[in-house]
């Protein structure tokens, strides 16, 4: 990141500091607390990050709701649809100072960020640009007792200022798929970006003020969840809705926050998601396929697979070419083109997968592959590095194959039975994806009508459209979002009733 307005270098200090977006201007917290970002791959610090207190968030709210107010309420769908458009090519003219944000906030591999996590937040802004033209509104013709009738018709507002609480798994895809439709639909936001990424959230408030986006339509606070800037947003009762993504547990807190105000929610959440894998299937296209959905990101994918169900006849085989394809995968510095394989977000997160690494021992799992840690040079060895790792022989209710872990790992099963399988893929609290395997295309489809999931993919996956109703049922999220389902959580929808 070059710009010295995103980051203050201070002429004495060998470390940036990343400040808040408030009112269209970068602000410092007034009591001068901050925290640490640090470098996924070598734990090398990026710099500090402003901690918002209520002060900044209650000034971020103001600005929002102010901005309801000003000249953004003039601006017509189709002048919103220009901007949006605008915003798109504000980031692409930046590309490279997002792409150097996002590899400092994550530590992926170069080459993910240029070629899909960061061309996916121009792509969010392009999509709602057109999504917000295309609206159709209904009318009814309504009789009435006097022959005369009437007509009633709807039309959408903006819903008002969106608190926007975003993951660090893919920091900049996941808060524009939020930021875009909440703008494009004419509400003002406040970004809680995760405490891990803090980078491209900000330099998004630049672009923000390049193209002319007023002041106070887009704000970004920093800090973490609970008691810090996460907990103080979705507190504020000039929050009118709030969109979240990340773990089930902090759905769950951010409802009660919610539930003040009955403001309304739309939440993308946890998953523990199977892929089901036919003996028909194509063999080469499966383990393509699942060596991404596994260990892209370094399996810290809400949409990941950490349950593989694989038919008896070729369990033997599909086990042995996984663990082939995970001992293929090559850890080292994300600049160098050969890496296609990165570290988890942080130290922390580091210790949560290798509990599970030696829970999945403890309760009795083969270990396929993987289960430790990389042996890396330098200070790469500083870095939050794990195996890939596979397991196979575990119970249905061991904690590995129950709880997300979102991590580089997956427990293989063999099935015996379509029904099986379903059942099998059924057998968890959580409803967010699945894949399904098979050359046989009625199976694939009454497969499909079965597993209860949000998103289905047959011999692919995250094959995305972002026209199509993305979220998940039971425990991995309320509402969908992508589209025009968008509308139904960034817009109210009213109705109005003419008698003629
Ligand atoms: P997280 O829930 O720990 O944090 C997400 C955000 O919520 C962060 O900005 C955090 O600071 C904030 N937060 C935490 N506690 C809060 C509170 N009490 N009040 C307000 N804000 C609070 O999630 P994470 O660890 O950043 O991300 C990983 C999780 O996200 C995984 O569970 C993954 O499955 C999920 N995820 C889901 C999707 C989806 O589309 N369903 C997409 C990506 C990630
Ligand atoms: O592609 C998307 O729109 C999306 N929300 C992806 C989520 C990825 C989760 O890690």
């Amino acid at each position: 990141m070059k710009d010295a307005s995103v980051i203050d270098r201070p002429a004495n200090a060998d470390v940036t500091t990343f400040r808040h977006f408030i009112d269209g201007a970068m602000a410092l917290s007034a009591d001068g607390k901050t925290f640490e970002k640090r470098r996924p791959f070598d734990n090398s610090l990026v710099g500090n990050v402003c901690e918002a207190g209520r002060n900044e968030v209650d000034a971020a709210v103001k600005a929002a709701k102010a901005a309801l107010k000003g000249p953004w309420a003039g601006v017509s769908v189709e002048e919103r649809s220009d901007m949006m458009r605008a915003v798109a090519d504000g980031i692409d003219k930046r590309f490279d100072d997002f792409v150097e944000a996002e590899f400092n906030d994550t530590g992926q591999p170069r080459s993910m960020m240029s070629h899909a996590f960061v061309p996916r937040g121009a792509a969010n802004f392009k999509s709602f640009a057109d999504v917000v033209k295309s609206v159709a509104g209904e009318a009814f013709q309504t009789p009435t007792p006097d022959g005369a009738g009437a007509i009633n018709y709807s039309i959408r507002k903006p819903k008002g200022v969106i608190g926007v609480i975003s993951p660090w798994n893919a920091p900049f895809l996941l808060m524009t798929w939020k930021v875009a439709p909440a703008l494009a639909c004419g509400n003002t936001v406040v970004v809680k970006p995760s405490e891990e990424t803090p980078g491209t959230a900000t330099l998004l408030g630049e672009v923000m003020n390049d193209v002319g986006i007023p002041k106070g339509v887009y704000n970004v606070v920093h800090g973490f969840g609970p008691d810090s800037a996460g907990a103080f947003l979705t507190e504020h009762p000039d929050v009118d809705a709030i969109t979240f993504t990340g773990e089930t547990r902090t759905g769950t807190a951010i409802m009660k926050a919610a539930a003040v105000g009955t403001r309304d929610v739309s939440f993308e959440m946890g998953g523990k998601n199977s892929a089901l894998v036919f003996a028909d299937a194509d063999l080469d296209k499966v383990v393509e396929g699942l060596t991404r959905s596994i260990f892209l990101n370094c399996g810290q994918v809400c949409l990941g697979t950490e349950r593989v169900l694989v038919e008896r006849p070729v369990f033997d085989e599909v086990v042995a070419r996984m663990k082939a394809a995970a001992e293929s995968l090559r850890p080292g510095h994300p600049e160098d083109k050969g890496t296609n394989f990165g570290p988890l977000i942080s130290q922390e997160h580091r210790q949560k997968v290798l509990s599970y690494y030696a829970k999945a021992e403890a309760e009795g799992a083969t270990i396929v592959t993987g289960g430790g840690v990389p042996d890396l040079p330098g200070e790469l060895a500083n870095g939050s590095w794990v195996q890939p790792t596979i397991w196979t022989g575990l119970a249905d209710d061991a904690s590995p194959v129950r709880e997300e872990i979102f991590g580089p790992c997956c427990h293989i099963r063999p099935f015996d039975t379509e029904e099986e399988a379903i059942a099998i893929a059924n057998n968890t609290e959580y409803g967010l994806a699945t894949s399904i395997w098979t050359e046989n295309l009625s199976r694939a489809h009454r497969v499909a009508g079965q597993v209860d999931v949000g998103i289905t993919w047959v011999n692919s996956w995250f094959l995305r459209d972002l026209r199509t109703p993305f979220g998940g049922s039971k425990q991995s999220g309320i509402g969908r979002e992508g589209g025009v389902h968008s509308l139904e959580f960034y817009t109210e929808l009213r109705n109005i009733c003419v008698k003629l």
